[in-house]
C-alpha cells in the first residue's frame, strides 16, 4: 500500500530516498524547482547530468520519461530527473504528465526508493491549470503499482497545497 502525503514547503528541504526534479529535456538546469534543486544540491547532480547527456541522452531526456542522478548535498539518496509536458489548450497532453509519475515511480522502484517526493510537474513555468495537474498526479500515484511506500507531494504554496488536497481527501 502506498500512502500519498501532502506537505506544503520546500522539496529541497525534505530527508526521502529520492526527490523528483520538474526538469527539461536538456537535463542542464533552469529556473524553479529545477534551479533549487541544483542550487541546494552543488554541482555533483549537474556533473551526473551531464555524463547522462554524453551517454544515454544525446538529445535530451524525452518528454513523459525520467531518469535519476546522485542527489548531491541534498538529504535524500537520488533526484529522480523527469520533464514534464508544456500545457496546450489545443492538445492534450494529460498523457505525458501522467507517463512523467509513473516513469518516476518505476525508476524509484528499480532504485529500491522507499519514499519519494514529488513537485507538482509542468505546474509552474510549463503553464498546467493547477488543479488539472493534481489531479492527474493524485490519480497517476494512486493508480500506479509499485514498491514506494510514501508518495509526498510537496507543494510550494497555499494555492498549490490547497489544489493537491482537493484531490486526496
Ligand atoms: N519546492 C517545491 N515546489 C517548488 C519549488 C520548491 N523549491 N520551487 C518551485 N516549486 P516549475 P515546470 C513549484 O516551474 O512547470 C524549469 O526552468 C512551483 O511553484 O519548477 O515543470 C525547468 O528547467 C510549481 O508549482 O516546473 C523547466 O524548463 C511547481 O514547482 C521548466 O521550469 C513546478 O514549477 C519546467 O516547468
Amino acid at each position: 500500500m502506498t500512502a500519498i502525503t501532502l506537505i506544503q514547503g520546500d522539496i529541497t528541504q525534505q530527508s526521502v530516498d529520492a526527490i523528483v526534479n520538474a526538469a527539461n529535456s536538456s537535463l542542464l538546469g533552469g529556473g524553479g524547482v529545477d534551479g533549487a534543486i541544483h542550487r541546494k544540491g552543488g554541482p555533483a547532480i549537474l556533473d551526473a547530468c551531464r555524463d547522462l547527456r554524453a551517454s544515454r541522452y544525446g538529445k535530451g531526456l524525452p518528454t513523459g520519461q525520467a531518469v535519476a542522478t546522485t542527489a548531491g548535498d541534498l538529504d535524500a539518496r537520488w533526484v529522480i530527473h523527469t520533464v514534464g509536458p508544456v500545457y496546450s489548450a489545443s492538445e492534450d497532453r494529460s498523457e505525458l504528465l501522467a507517463s512523467c509519475y509513473r516513469e518516476s515511480l518505476r525508476v524509484a522502484d528499480e532504485l529500491g526508493a522507499r519514499t519519494v517526493a514529488f513537485p507538482a510537474v509542468s505546474a509552474g513555468v510549463y503553464g498546467w491549470p493547477l488543479e488539472d495537474a493534481a489531479r492527474i498526479a493524485v490519480e497517476t500515484a494512486r493508480a500506479t503499482e509499485t514498491a514506494v511506500e510514501e508518495v509526498r507531494f510537496v507543494l510550494f504554496d497555499e494555492r498549490a497545497y490547497e489544489a493537491f488536497a482537493g484531490q486526496v481527501r
